[in-house]
């Protein structure tokens, strides 16, 4: 049987990465069948598209899956697909978290002919057999333990993910009309792919407005250092293969939530020669220890995405994130930006002790810290979160079921101190400070003793992260952003060719003098 895998596209922004949820049902999928796998993010199509691409192919499974923010668009493609004939499971969080939404067993359209609750990795092939035998099951749950508890896949062993055959051209970050020139400069860059890669499940935090707690578990499972490493190795003879570059997004919720295993993890990177460029989350209280961060600049460690969510501790505690304190981030930031490691700063407007002004409060308090990435959200009642619930109980819930009508950036609550259309305002605000022409120069300029790749990199990024508020999915958008942008970009473009040039000449002069020592 052919099995389309689909993930809808998110409506904003090519994302930068694939969904790591496809390809493990890919490699966890019973021999005798083939995959197919299209992410609507990388590659676009309208629900006709999708129908007459499966039909073409024969398909006779599609599996999707959705965050709640897509959820509305999965099920017009499930509605669309169900038309065709052709049967769709559907899995991930939101249907978890809303079964009978799906089902159509809360009064409204059925979507699936079958939904996967929670982690699939036992249940899928399970999914598979059924559907090629046209016995598909409503519900497929992970088995109980003796408590009724969900038993957890152990991640040891991990399957194995093919990354270094698998066709990735959907999700090569490089254009098409520039890989043939970049594949020659520096390490090669024909093509940069950002992989995800996770290596544990679960987190004991709680937070209110948080699904992870309550989806993977309160206790966490890690994957076994060779594994993770194994995987590493793979991806990087692949871009070495391609005259590519390769960097991999650690998925994990926390990272360093155990602080020994993941010394023992980069220790083990190093060691192997398996260090490639990195991203992950950590939270902030986990980064005062200066052998981990050295650690984390050693193991390739470039970014670090930072839940930091409010600058004021009264709405952490509200939300039940104490254990993040606001007074130690700069502290934080500092400490990582002496070993050239920035963060992607998230934070969360619309909570309930924010007050109008509350973005040129955060934006001041960001501008006294290293250069970074800031991202800003509002906060959203998520389905089966403790939030929700609060919310619900108080009867604030202004859309209960804001995903079947979404709106971003639109709350779907009422804070105690601002109103919907104030929080909005002070989210666009934000957003519109921190990635100026201006402020983007001023990062830049902020870290001029930084060698060259840093800058370079700051720059970039910021031109990409500004994207996942701005849509800038056409070209003209594109061109539009770097002549606003032009300043620095043409002097660290100036400083690249000289940089490449010098490093040419000196490779030719040591290979002419190696020629006349008779080498
Ligand atoms: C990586 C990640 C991202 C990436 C993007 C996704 C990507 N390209 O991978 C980035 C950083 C861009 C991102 C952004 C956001 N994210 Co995010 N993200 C994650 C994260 C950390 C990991 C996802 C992952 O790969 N998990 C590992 C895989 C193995 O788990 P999984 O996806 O759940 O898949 C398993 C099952 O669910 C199931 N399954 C999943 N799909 C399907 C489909 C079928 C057919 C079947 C049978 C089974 C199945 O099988 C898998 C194996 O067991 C999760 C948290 C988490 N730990 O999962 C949050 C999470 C998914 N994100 C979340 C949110 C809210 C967001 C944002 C909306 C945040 C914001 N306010 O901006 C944005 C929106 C993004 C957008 N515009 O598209 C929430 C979603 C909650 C919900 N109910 O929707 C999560 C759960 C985190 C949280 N705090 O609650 N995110
Ligand atoms: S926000 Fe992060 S730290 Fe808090 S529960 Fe979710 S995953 Fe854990």
């Amino acid at each position: 049987m052919k099995i389309l895998l689909y993930n809808p596209d998110n409506g904003v922004t090519r994302n930068f990465m694939p969904h790591l949820w496809m390809f493990l049902l890919q490699a966890l999928t019973p021999e005798g069948h083939e995959t197919i796998l299209i992410d609507g993010n990388a590659r676009a199509m309208t629900e006709d598209e999708l129908v007459s691409f499966a039909r073409e192919q024969g398909v006779g499974l599609v599996g999707i899956g959705a965050m709640t923010r897509m959820i509305a668009k999965a099920y017009r493609f499930a509605d669309a697909l169900r038309a065709a004939g052709i049967p769709v499971v559907m899995g991930g969080p939101h249907v978890t978290e809303c079964p009978d939404e799906a089902l159509g067993r809360d009064g409204g359209t059925r979507h699936a002919d079958a939904i996967a609750l929670g982690e699939a990795d036992e249940t899928w092939p399970q999914i598979i057999e059924d559907a090629a035998r046209g016995e598909l099951k409503d519900v497929y749950k992970p088995s109980l333990d003796a408590k009724g508890n969900d038993i957890k896949p152990s991640l040891q062993p991990y399957p194995i993910i093919p990354w270094d055959k698998l066709d990735l051209n959907q999700f090569n970050l490089v254009p098409n009309f520039m890989r043939p020139a970049l594949r020659r400069m520096g390490g090669g860059w024909g093509s940069f792919h950002v992989v995800p890669i996770e290596t544990g499940r679960g987190c004991p935090y709680g937070c209110e407005f948080c699904t992870v707690t309550g989806f993977f578990g309160d206790s966490i499972r890690f994957r076994s250092n060779e594994s993770v490493i194994e995987e590493l190795v793979r991806l990087k003879a692949r871009a070495k293969r391609e005259g590519g570059q390769v960097a991999v997004f650690f998925i994990d919720d926390n990272l360093a939530i155990n602080t020994k295993r993941l010394k023992s993890l980069l220790k083990e990177i190093i060691a192997a020669g398996a260090e490639v460029p990195w991203v992950a989350q950590i939270s902030a209280n986990l980064l005062k220890d200066e052998e981990l961060v050295d650690l984390i600049h050693a193991s390739g460690g470039k970014w670090v995405f930072i839940g930091m969510e409010s600058i004021d501790p009264a709405n952490m505690a509200d939300v039940n994130k104490n254990f993040s304190k606001p007074g130690e981030y700069r502290a934080v930031l500092e400490r990582l930006a002496q070993r050239n490691i920035y963060a992607i700063t998230s934070f969360i407007f619309g909570m309930d002790n924010d007050t109008p002004g509350v973005a040129e409060r955060t934006l001041a308090e960001i501008h006294s810290w290293p250069p970074g990435l800031p991202v800003f959200g509002q906060l959203t009642p998520f389905p089966a979160t403790p939030l929700y619930d609060r919310l619900e109980k108080a009867g604030r819930l202004a859309r209960p079921k804001h995903w079947l009508d979404f709106a971003p950036f639109v709350m779907a609550h009422a804070p105690l101190k601002m109103t919907i259309e104030q929080a909005r305002q002070e989210t666009r605000r934000a957003w519109e400070a921190s990635y100026s022409p201006e402020r983007n120069a001023e990062a830049v300029r902020s870290i001029s003793r930084a060698p060259f790749q840093y800058r370079a990199g700051m720059l970039i990024s910021r031109l990409f992260f500004r994207g996942i508020y701005f849509p800038q999915m056409s070209k003209f958008a594109w061109i539009k952003l770097i002549a606003q942008n032009r300043k620095p970009m043409f002097s660290l473009v100036r400083e690249g060719i000289a940089a490449y040039r010098a490093s040419r000449r000196s490779k030719s002069s040591l290979a002419s003098a190696r020629l006349t020592a008779g080498d």
